[in-house]
């Protein structure tokens, strides 16, 4: 596998950084994980816009131009032969010294891996996920806005270990008001009658492009009503359809939350619907390789 690192294309091997970059020491970075389907990356400007938007956040100022970010994307994924993968893009802040001021990182890091993608066993997108509440709260905007996409992922993590403790594979987070936020790498959703809703942004959720995307699918597709809206665990239990959007796991139905089935127990009907119109532009849209 050869990786994209400052520059040049190096070995797998090969590809390191310092242990006094700051991505490291200190979390101070950005990243994008990226996705190509058939030889075509899948929504490469919307990528590119939010890490541009996540750096410049955080005061991070990326060497190089959007269209040259792109391109780096393209050509990672073509050196590696790869037609349908995963890219994971990193900006960091750089080499500094042992202390958190980024004025002593003179130069980001910038690395780009593209590798074949870890899928979700089949068997949750025909059953559904069963997923828990957790007790880890999402970060408060007020500290770390949840929409930069920042190196700092200790706050999902956390959520995610108790969620393996609880034996399942996603956690959901509530804000620290107790709104539901999102998962630890997916947005969430609900259905109830022809209303889909997700928590806002401004609630704690990251302003995912697989959510944003499933917000247009099911206006323009579907004709649901679409909103925005805040949202606790009771309307969770409550709903019709349930399901998590995320670049990893696609669209993927919710069908048990803190042990109560929803709706019928089965995935939901506008969910295998959405889900289609999904995998139909993924499949047919995309900058090409
Ligand atoms: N919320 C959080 C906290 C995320 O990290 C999403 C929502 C979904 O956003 P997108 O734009 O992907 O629809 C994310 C995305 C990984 C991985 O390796 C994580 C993400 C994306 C891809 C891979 O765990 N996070």
């Amino acid at each position: 596998m050869k990786i994209y690192l400052d520059g040049k294309f190096v070995e797998e091997r090969d590809a390191k950084v310092s242990v006094f970059d700051h991505g490291l020491l200190y979390g101070d970075g950005v990243f994008e994980g990226i996705r190509a389907y058939n030889g075509r990356v899948f929504k490469l400007k919307e990528h590119v816009k939010r890490l541009f938007n996540s750096a410049r956040a955080i005061m991070l100022s990326i060497p190089a131009t959007g269209e040259e970010v792109e391109k780096i994307v393209l050509k990672t994924l073509r050196v590696n032969k790869l037609k349908n993968g995963y890219v994971r893009l990193v900006v960091t802040r750089g080499i500094g010294d042992l202390g958190l001021d980024p004025l002593k990182c003179k130069v980001p890091t910038i690395f780009c891996i593209a590798d074949k993608i870890q899928l979700y066993p089949p068997g949750y997108y025909q059953k559904g996920l069963e997923i828990v509440i957790v007790s880890t709260r999402r970060v408060m905007p007020e500290a770390l806005n949840p929409c930069i996409k920042s190196l700092n992922y200790l706050n999902n993590i956390l959520a995610k270990i108790e969620a393996n403790r609880a034996g399942v594979p996603e956690a959901i987070m509530l804000n620290s008001e107790g709104y539901v936020a999102e998962c630890t790498g997916d947005n969430i959703f609900i259905i109830k009658g022809r209303t889909l809703l997700t928590p806002p942004t401004w609630a704690g959720a990251l302003d995912g492009i697989t959510r944003q995307t499933v917000m247009e699918l099911a206006q323009k597709k579907l004709r649901l009503d679409v909103r925005e809206d805040l949202m606790t665990p009771y309307h969770l239990y409550v709903a019709d359809e349930c399901f998590l959007t995320g670049t990893a796991a696609e669209a993927i139905p919710v069908t048990r939350v803190d042990t109560r089935i929803i709706g019928d127990g089965n995935p939901g009907r506008i969910t295998l619907k959405l889900m289609k119109e999904f995998h139909r532009l993924t499949e047919t849209t995309g900058v090409a390789i």
